[in-house]
């Protein structure tokens, strides 16, 4: 009898964080997110806890806004078994995301900040995983807009 109350009682706030946030964003809407790519959870860092609230978005539609985009991995607008696959392989450590993690570290840090400023000022090179890391627009270019979202997440 208790345990059967605990389960709905879960189950109720379960069903109230999905309601309350039941809403997508459009692919427009994160184009301007300043959040990092896969960090879904917003702790500064990609792990399989992010991973988990994707694959729980993808059967119960529960992300919208930040938390969309920041699941959208691939950046196509839709949040399904592509960023899943996306965000394994990064986690994973076989191919990188765009997540503003400069030094690939896995966290968001002040260090990153630095290093693509760095970067831009042509004080400190990056290599070819760190420059893809850091451009966080997607734009094949490591500038001052990235520079600026990665700053804004760091010290929101
Ligand atoms: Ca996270
Ligand atoms: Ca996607
Ligand atoms: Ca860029």
């Amino acid at each position: 009898m208790k345990l059967r109350k605990i389960t709905a009682l879960l189950a109720a706030s379960v069903m109230t964080v999905c309601a309350a946030t039941a809403a997508t964003a459009s692919a427009a809407d994160c184009i301007f997110v300043k959040r990092i790519r896969g960090d879904v959870n917003f702790d500064k860092r990609i792990d399989s806890k992010d991973l988990d609230a994707v694959k729980i978005h993808i059967r119960r539609n529960c992300l919208k806004g930040d938390s969309f985009c920041a699941a959208d991995v691939n950046w196509d607008g839709k949040v399904d078994s592509k960023d899943v696959k996306a965000l394994e392989a990064h986690i994973k450590g076989k191919k990188k995301i765009h997540t503003g993690d400069a030094n690939t570290t896995n966290y968001i840090e002040f260090f990153d900040v630095t290093a693509v400023m760095d970067y831009i000022i042509g004080q400190k090179p990056l290599n070819n995983t760190q420059r893809y890391a850091a451009d966080v627009n997607g734009d094949n270019l490591v500038d001052i807009e990235d520079y600026l979202m990665i700053r804004d997440y760091y010290f929101s």
